[in-house]
Parts: C-alpha cells; sequence; structure tokens
C-alpha cells in the first residue's frame, strides 16, 4: 500500500471512530425540536409574550431557578420535583424557600404535551422559559441550545450542598462554581443577575444586627446603607421584608449591580465577596465601565455555559410528562 494510501485509510477510519463517538454521546444543539416538535420554541415563546406582563417579577425567579437547577445533579429540572413521603426534593431545602413561578412552567409544558406528547423535557422549559422572559423583561438575549432530558433524582441535601449561601466569601463562591466547571469571570458574570430582583431580608439579616454574634454590622457593608436598610426594611433582626438587590433599578438588567459592589453596597456577603479578590474585583471594574453590550454579550456566553451544566442527553433521564413528578 502507498503511503498516501494508508494515510488517507488512516483518516477515514480517525473520522468514523469520531462519528461514532457522536452518535453515542448527543449533544444538545440549537433547535434540537425543529423536527420532533416543529413549533416547541414558539410556543414557550407565544405563552411568554401572552403571561409575563402579568408578572413581570417571574423572569427574576426564574434566572434563579435555573441556576439552582444546573447547580444539583446538572441542568435536568431536578428542582421542579415535589416532595414525596419518602424523598424530600430540592425545592424543599432552604434556598429554595423563595422560588416561585412552579405553575408558569406547568403550563406551558401542558401546551407542549397538548401539541407533542414525550417530546419536550422540562429542563429545556426551564431554559427556554429563562431565556425568553429575561429577553421580554428588557435583559440580555442568549443562545438556549435543546435536547436536554430530565433527571429522576431530586434531594434536598444536595441543593443544601451545593447552591451557595448568601454567607459565601470568595473562596467558597470560588470552589462552589469550580464544582460545575465554572471560573471566576463566569461567577462574577452570573452574579450579575442579582441587577435584578427581590431578597428577603433573612438572606442578609446577619450583616446588620449580628455579624459576629456580639450584635455588630458587616464592617464591609457601607455604614449609611446599613442604617437605611434597618430604618426602612428590616426593621428589627426578625422583620422578613422583601428588598431590591438593585434599589431603585431592580427591574432593570443594567450595569447598576456592579456599581453598588464598588460602593460597597452589595447586599449579601457573597456580592460584598466579589470585590475582596483581585481578579474578581478588576472584572468587576471592567464591567462598571461599559459598554453595557458588553455585559450582555459576556453574560450571555456564561448563561449558555451555565445552561450546559452537566446536561442528561441521548438516551440518559427521561422526559417526564409532568414538571413535578417523575414518570412511573
Ligand atoms: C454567586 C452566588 C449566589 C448567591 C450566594 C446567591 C444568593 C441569592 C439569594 C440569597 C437570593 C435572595 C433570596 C431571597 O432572600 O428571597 C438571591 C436572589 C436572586 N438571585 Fe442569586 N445568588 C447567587 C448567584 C446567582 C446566579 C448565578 C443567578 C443567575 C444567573 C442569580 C440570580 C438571582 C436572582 C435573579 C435573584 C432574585 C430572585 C427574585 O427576585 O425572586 N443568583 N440570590
Ligand atoms: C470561607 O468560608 C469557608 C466555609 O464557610 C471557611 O471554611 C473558610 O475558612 C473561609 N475562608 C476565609 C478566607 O475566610
Ligand atoms: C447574636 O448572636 C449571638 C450568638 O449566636 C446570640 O447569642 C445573640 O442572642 C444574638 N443577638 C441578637 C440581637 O440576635
Ligand atoms: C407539585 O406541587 C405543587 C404545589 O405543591 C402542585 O401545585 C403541583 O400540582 C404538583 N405537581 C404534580 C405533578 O403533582
Ligand atoms: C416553592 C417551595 O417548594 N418552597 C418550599 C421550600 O422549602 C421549604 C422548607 O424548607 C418549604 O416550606 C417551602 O414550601
Amino acid at each position: 500500500m502507498k503511503m498516501r494510501q494508508l494515510t488517507s485509510l488512516v483518516l477515514a477510519t480517525i473520522v468514523c471512530l469520531i462519528g461514532l463517538i457522536g452518535s453515542t454521546q448527543a449533544q444538545l444543539q440549537l433547535g434540537f425540536y425543529a423536527n420532533s416538535c416543529p413549533n416547541a420554541e414558539k410556543i414557550v415563546l407565544d405563552f411568554v409574550h401572552q403571561h409575563i406582563h402579568n408578572a413581570p417579577s417571574l423572569a427574576a425567579t426564574f434566572i434563579r431557578m435555573h441556576f439552582h437547577d444546573c447547580f444539583v445533579r446538572g441542568c435536568d429540572a431536578s428542582v421542579l420535583i415535589n416532595t414525596t413521603s419518602n424523598n424530600q426534593a430540592e425545592k424543599d431545602a432552604p434556598p429554595n424557600r423563595t422560588l416561585r413561578g412552579f405553575d408558569f412552567i406547568d403550563r406551558v409544558k401542558s401546551l407542549l404535551e397538548a401539541e407533542c406528547p414525550g417530546v419536550v423535557s422540562c429542563a429545556d422549559v426551564l431554559s427556554l422559559v429563562t431565556r425568553d422572559t429575561i429577553v421580554a423583561t428588557g435583559g440580555p438575549y442568549w443562545e438556549v441550545p435543546t435536547g436536554r432530558r430530565d433527571g429522576v433524582i431530586s434531594r434536598s441535601s444536595e441543593a443544601t450542598a451545593n447552591i451557595p449561601p448568601p454567607s459565601s466569601n470568595f473562596s467558597r463562591l470560588q470552589t462552589l462554581f469550580g464544582n460545575q466547571g465554572l471560573d471566576v469571570k463566569d461567577l462574577v458574570l452570573l452574579s450579575g443577575a442579582h441587577t435584578i430582583g427581590i431578597a428577603h431580608c433573612s438572606s442578609f439579616r446577619n450583616r446588620l444586627y449580628n455579624f459576629t454574634g456580639v450584635g455588630n454590622q458587616d464592617p464591609s457593608l457601607d455604614p449609611r446603607y446599613a442604617a437605611n436598610l434597618k430604618a426602612n426594611k428590616c426593621k428589627t433582626p426578625t422583620d422578613n421584608s422583601k428588598v431590591e438587590m438593585d434599589p431603585g433599578s431592580r427591574k432593570t438588567f443594567d450595569l447598576s449591580y456592579y456599581s453598588l459592589l464598588l460602593k460597597r453596597r452589595g447586599l449579601f456577603q457573597s456580592d460584598s465577596a466579589l470585590t475582596k479578590d483581585l481578579t474578581s474585583l478588576g472584572l468587576v471594574q471592567k464591567l462598571v465601565e461599559g459598554p453595557i453590550e458588553e455585559f450582555f454579550a459576556e453574560f450571555a456566553a456564561a448563561m449558555e455555559k451555565m445552561g450546559r451544566i452537566n446536561v442528561k442527553t441521548g438516551t440518559e433521564g427521561e422526559i417526564r410528562k409532568r414538571c413535578g413528578v417523575v414518570n412511573s
């Protein structure tokens, strides 16, 4: 055999092998449902356009829900599974106490089941609803490749272990994001979602009333801002009011979260932590300078990356019929 023939034989074999691996390890792809359920993405988008104006604050809750889903067993809609008599699900873990909007997801899923039964996963529904509600309320667009499949396991303890608490310091954040294949840049960008939405006093009240157990404040929090929060929002150590994370601009996806960080007005210790590491601080300073298009583009890339964490594809998992329960 001549050298050239041998080379092409070897090349052909390699190409075949790659093809084989590709077919067994399915991947997410844009328009995964183009043949199996061509209207799927339009059904989601139409529903969002019809209903989001009734409850625009759901956009914030969905992006948070998507994050909590992806950080526990990958983006597999395990966050949507209901607790049963013998299993306490992720939904019932402390970090999930304030998640809402499950009925919105259920209604989208019912429309999709009516159109193409058993085809579109709850994990993809959550990913698409998140993107579409954020865009519909003026936030950035990102690509959502589809083809995720649904998990069958949801454990409260795993949510508690993997979802960073608001008291996290920088190294804890870096570790918990690192466990998901996300780096410091992803951490800084994704935390930028705190430019929208609300928090309860319980998530940060220790910073106001009892930081180290001696009735003190967190010295990293602007004292004037702390005084303001105590006077107007979290008036007592047990008051659990809602507070805008980005006051005056909680409905607008903008750069003000990052400027608040530099004024020591980030609401959680985890927000404040982003200014305590030099790499992270540098990224925050760069983002604040803008333009906002740059933040949107980088945020989009980070969201797409988050949406790929440990996804189940091909024949893994299942396509749940109802998002709140695994198929029997
Ligand atoms: C970096 C670690 C993070 C921590 C420690 C954290 C923690 C929290 C906490 C404690 C709340 C308030 C819950 C409440 O009191 O009601 C919250 C709200 C929120 N988080 Fe995060 N978060 C983090 C990262 C993220 C990421 C990556 C996203 C999305 C990409 C996100 C999006 C949101 C949104 C939009 C809200 C407002 C929810 C609403 O208005 O219902 N967070 N977060
Ligand atoms: C960060 O938090 C973790 C876990 O709460 C703790 O073990 C660690 O000592 C803290 N690191 C620093 C530098 O404070
Ligand atoms: C502050 O924390 C300490 C230690 O956990 C506790 O003994 C004390 O009662 C707390 N004080 C207030 C005002 O909550
Ligand atoms: C899951 O629980 C919620 C609220 O508790 C309920 O509205 C929903 O119907 C349940 N889903 C299923 C599939 O049982
Ligand atoms: C939305 C939801 O299911 N919230 C639950 C979160 O967990 C707490 C208990 O930790 C429940 O009381 C909530 O109903």
